[in-house]
């Protein structure tokens, strides 16, 4: 464990009280470890800041000290982004939570980073205001809107309502230099230049620490539509995605599995499988509108070929007990061994293909592993869960990633390329492309302390000495 300058630890305590300042091991570990347990580090103290004044102020005193940060928010992130694995001090936005300002007329809310999905989600929804926010994943309790901006998440909804930087209007963040962007206003149409919420939002810690967001909210569909069909292979089961997505404008959610993961989900959590018969592949699809949308939902399920068993329920209870053949996948994994976790996008014409043909690229380099596929169909977007191989064995890693990349995926879809991804970023991104974050990286993080051991390979700082850490 990096100890801790007296002096550094001082100066910390005096911005944010000693309370909220920690370098007890005992109290530090829970920070240095990811949530699947294949990050684990090491810092030398947690910071807990309550204002943007005093996140900038931590920047401050790192720049001076010449000490790493690494920002923590509900730390679910699953490519070693937020966690201190080379001795970072770790900034923790937990203390910022407030969520305010929800502005009806405009459909807008001001969220602080350390705000969870959930609080937001529920702060939307207030007072019948018929409004919600839009992103919403299985960590929803814990993961915050600052990880989420940082990650630029994706989760559930993405087909109908994009991606967390959709969501953005506006942006709050202590930059590297220790400067304090804010830009809340939250008008939709605000052409001055550079976007920098844009910008922000899945630069994994690297440029900024997220301090608030102005959010844009949608309305909430009062009526929802949810359906389990089986197929008997991910050609059917891919052609069925292509089809909904034409027909029926109403989805809200269109999401994949196979039967290997339902299986361990059912053990795991004790559950009958969903459909009467056992298909190999599942689609589950949500439909939601002002007006029931069961009927376009059907229809658009009956033009399909290869539907070999289905559920269909807009009962409530009914609805979630479906969704939780989907959500439970990442938790029944875990219990398997820590799993190596490829979060990748395919385009939508090579997925099936790829689906088929990614347990036998695994099998050729770890024939003793174990592979799950699931994921967010209508986006390409596929969790490859690989268990039963060591978890600093990357040649899997490397196979099912130039794989993808032949294909015209991208490495990462929406956990971030972290530490994790990071060696095989230039996958997907030219040399100009990387040239041009560099450049970014250098001018609003001159000294490189802000999480210097993710997404780009260290960027040495100009004229300066490398932090601690490097
Ligand atoms: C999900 O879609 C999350 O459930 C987690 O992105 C994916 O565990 C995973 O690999
Ligand atoms: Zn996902």
């Amino acid at each position: 464990v990096p100890t801790a300058d007296a002096r550094f630890v001082r100066a910390l305590a005096d911005v944010v009280g000693d309370a909220h300042v920690a370098t007890d091991p005992e109290i530090t570990r829970g920070y240095c470890v990811d949530w699947t347990g294949r990050y684990v580090g090491a810092s030398p103290a947690v910071v807990r800041p309550s204002s943007t004044a005093e996140v900038a102020a931590v920047i401050g005193i790192c720049r001076e000290h010449g000490v790493a940060v690494v920002a923590q928010g509900g730390n679910t992130g699953l490519v070693g982004g937020g966690v201190p694995l080379v001795g970072e001090l770790v900034l923790s936005l937990t203390r910022m939570a407030s969520v305010a300002n929800v502005d009806l007329v405009a459909g807008q809310v001001t969220a602080q980073a350390g705000s969870t999905i959930a609080q937001v989600q529920a702060a939307a929804g207030a007072s019948s205001s018929g409004l919600t926010y839009a992103v919403d994943l299985a960590s929803r309790a814990s993961a915050t809107v600052g990880g989420t901006i940082a990650t630029n998440a994706g989760g559930l909804r993405v087909v109908r309502f994009g991606d967390t930087r959709a969501q953005l209007l506006g942006i709050e963040a202590v930059l590297g230099d220790g400067s304090v962007v804010s830009h809340l206003g939250g008008l939709p149409r605000d052409n001055t230049g550079y976007d920098l919420a844009g910008l922000l939002a899945g630069s994994e810690g690297t440029l900024g620490i997220v301090t608030a967001a102005r959010l844009r909210l949608v309305p909430v569909q009062p009526f929802r539509t949810t359906a389990l069909l089986g197929f008997t292979s991910a050609f059917t089961a891919i052609d069925a995605v292509v089809g909904l997505r034409r027909t029926a404008p109403s989805i809200e959610a269109l999401e994949l599995f196979f039967r290997s993961g339902l299986e361990l989900v059912c053990e795991m959590a004790g559950l009958q499988p969903p459909l009467a018969s056992l298909p190999d592949a599942y689609l589950l699809v949500e439909s939601s509108g002002p007006a029931d949308p069961t009927d376009e939902l059907s229809s658009a399920v009956s033009a399909l070929v290869g539907v070999t068993d289905a559920a269909v329920t807009s009962d409530g209870p009914r609805r979630r007990a479906l969704w939780q053949y989907r959500e439970l996948h990442t938790e029944a994994i875990s219990r398997v061994g820590i799993p190596h976790k490829l979060d990748v996008a395919i385009p939508l014409r090579a997925l099936a293909d790829f689906l088929v043909e990614v347990p036998h690229v695994v099998a050729s380099v770890a024939p003793e592993a174990r592979v799950f596929l699931f994921g967010h169909a209508a986006d390409g977007n596929v969790h490859v869960n690989i268990t039963g191989i060591p978890v600093d064995d990357l040649a899997v890693d490397d196979a099912v990633l130039r794989s993808v990349a032949e294909r015209g995926g991208s490495i990462s879809a929406e956990h971030g390329i972290g530490s994790a991804k990071r060696k095989w970023l230039h996958l997907n991104r030219s040399a100009a492309e990387l040239a041009a974050m560099i450049a970014i990286k250098r001018a609003l993080d001159p000294d490189g302390i802000l999480n210097p051991n993710v997404l780009l390979s260290p960027v040495v700082p100009r004229g300066t000495v490398a932090p601690r850490g490097w």
